[in-house]
């Protein structure tokens, strides 16, 4: 298997934590989104929406994160990132929806305005944008820190495929300066899940 990712981008860190938990052989090739790699033809071949991570496995292609995520746990018989148990299964598979819908496109936001722009396109955050931001972030943090309350991970009592689907944004917090300091509960989780080996061994080198 080969996996395209770009080391600093959460889509790609919770597949490559999740390769790391599983154990699973796959070789990681970075496409450079700073110098517009993704849109080598050789790569927009592979993945027509020149997004990163996508997985090759044989003449498989797949393209979205979670849906790799889930891919990767279908290798590894009774893995407890991903149980069999349909109702286990759907709760994860929820929380992994609600990233991609919500959270994730608030914390998108806070990424794009103080990090893509000033780091990569040597351009000013848009303050509007960010207004508009902190109204979404707010908005899902609240669920998310509400959810936690007496609970270390997000479903039963172990890691899940959940907590690096969500998680995943929140080692980009102090550059991508979200509000999070009223979220006791979600800073509580995500100390937890810093103390993975799986979600060390995958942290990008810092810049
Ligand atoms: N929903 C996708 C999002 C993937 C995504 O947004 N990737 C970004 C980097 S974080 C990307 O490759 N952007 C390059 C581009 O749009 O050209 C997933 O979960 O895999």
């Amino acid at each position: 298997m080969k996996l395209y990712h770009f080391p600093i981008s959460p889509n790609s860190r919770r597949v490559v934590a999740t390769l790391h938990h599983l154990g699973l052989d796959c070789e990681l090739q970075a496409v450079d989104l700073s110098k517009r790699d993704q849109l080598q033809p050789e790569f927009v071949q592979i993945n027509p929406n020149h997004m990163i991570p996508t997985l090759v496995d044989g003449d498989f292609v797949l393209w979205e994160s979670n849906a790799i995520m889930q891919y990767l746990c279908s290798k590894v018989s009774d893995n407890s990132l991903f149980p069999a148990d349909p109702i286990v299964r759907a709760d994860i598979t929820r929380w992994q929806f609600w990233q991609t819908g919500h959270f994730g496109s608030a914390c998108g936001v806070f990424i794009t305005e103080n990090i893509i722009k000033p780091v990569f396109l040597q351009a000013e955050p848009d303050l509007q944008e960010i207004a508009k931001g902190e109204e979404r972030f707010h908005r899902f943090a609240k669920v998310l820190d509400d959810h936690l309350k007496g609970r270390d991970w997000l479903v039963g009592d172990g890691v899940t495929l959940a907590d690096f689907s969500v998680g995943s944004y929140l080692d980009l917090t102090s550059m991508a300066k979200y509000p999070l300091e009223p979220y006791l509960e979600i800073q509580r989780w995500y100390a937890g899940i810093e103390q993975l080996a799986a979600w060390q061994s995958s942290a990008p080198q810092k810049f």
